[in-house]
């Protein structure tokens, strides 16, 4: 990247944390013109159009006051904006997390990698992973509402016996269509195409598990992982996973 190129963008980004920084009013107020086009741009995707519209409206004043770069400016936060206050929103949005476990026999069986790719290339975002081998009290722990099942106690046995891959991952819908993604419990039943369709055969060795709901998928990322296990980050790839047009 050139040098004016690089100051260009440090100015645009100064501008853009500015504008996130300030309440909307602060900044129409404090900054002008150009921090409230930033400030617009950054209150929601679908205001960008209307910011967008406004910061074209006003680029005739290219020639006077401000010159080239008050005209050029804006245009440099909407871009930087277009790809990075996205990212924010998508973040802000609080999206969904879902609680994954490749259950011992999907490790054992070399799984995965297979599955791992399979949240992944939907567009879903890791947030923790850790390969632990459950106690048996902590498999009761996780299995408690079928504490009343006849397969409990195997169930439970199971879980416990080797590594277990606990994962969370991130994503708009990510609780119900991870299901669709895992499949149907008993994998006879499951889809060709779904996980268990695809890579298991009985449902006491259908090696993984997703939480089946909002509450569950709180409670089981909670007993699974501290808070500070779990790492908030932007992926460079939502800009392009996720958009309004
Ligand atoms: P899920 O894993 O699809 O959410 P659940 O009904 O929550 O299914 O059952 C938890 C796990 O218990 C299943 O993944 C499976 O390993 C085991 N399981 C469920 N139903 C049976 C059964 O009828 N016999 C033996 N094991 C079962
Ligand atoms: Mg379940």
């Amino acid at each position: 990247m050139s040098a004016s190129r690089k100051l260009f963008q440090a100015a645009a980004r100064s501008l853009l944390s500015a504008s996130q920084r300030s309440s909307p009013a602060a900044l129409l107020a404090a900054e002008g013109r150009t921090a409230a086009l930033a400030t617009l741009t950054n209150l929601g995707r679908k205001t960008l159009p209307t910011a967008y519209a406004y910061h074209k409206q006003g680029s005739h004043h290219a020639s006077s006051g401000w010159g080239a770069f008050a005209a050029a400016v804006p245009a440099a936060v909407y871009m930087l904006q277009d790809q990075e206050a996205h990212a924010a929103e998508v973040n802000a949005a609080e999206l969904e997390r879902t609680f994954i476990a490749i259950k011992p026999d999907g490790v054992q069986r070399g799984l995965i990698s297979e599955i791992v790719s399979r949240f992944e290339r939907k567009g879903y975002k890791l947030v923790a992973i850790k390969l632990i081998v459950p106690s048996k009290e902590f498999a009761q722990k996780h299995y408690h509402d079928l504490k009343d099942r006849p397969f409990f106690n195997g169930l439970c046995d199971f879980l416990s016996s080797g590594p277990v891959l606990a994962m969370v991952w991130e994503g708009e819908g990510v609780i119900k269509y991870g299901r669709k993604l895992i499949g149907a419990t008993d994998p006879q039943k499951s889809e060709p195409g779904t996980i268990r369709g695809d890579l298991a055969i009985v449902v006491v060795r259908n090696i993984i598990h997703g939480s089946d709901g909002p509450e569950t998928a709180k409670d089981e990322i909670a007993l699974w992982f501290e808070p500070k296990e779990l790492v908030s980050y932007t992926s460079n790839a939502e800009k392009w996973i996720y958009g309004v047009n």
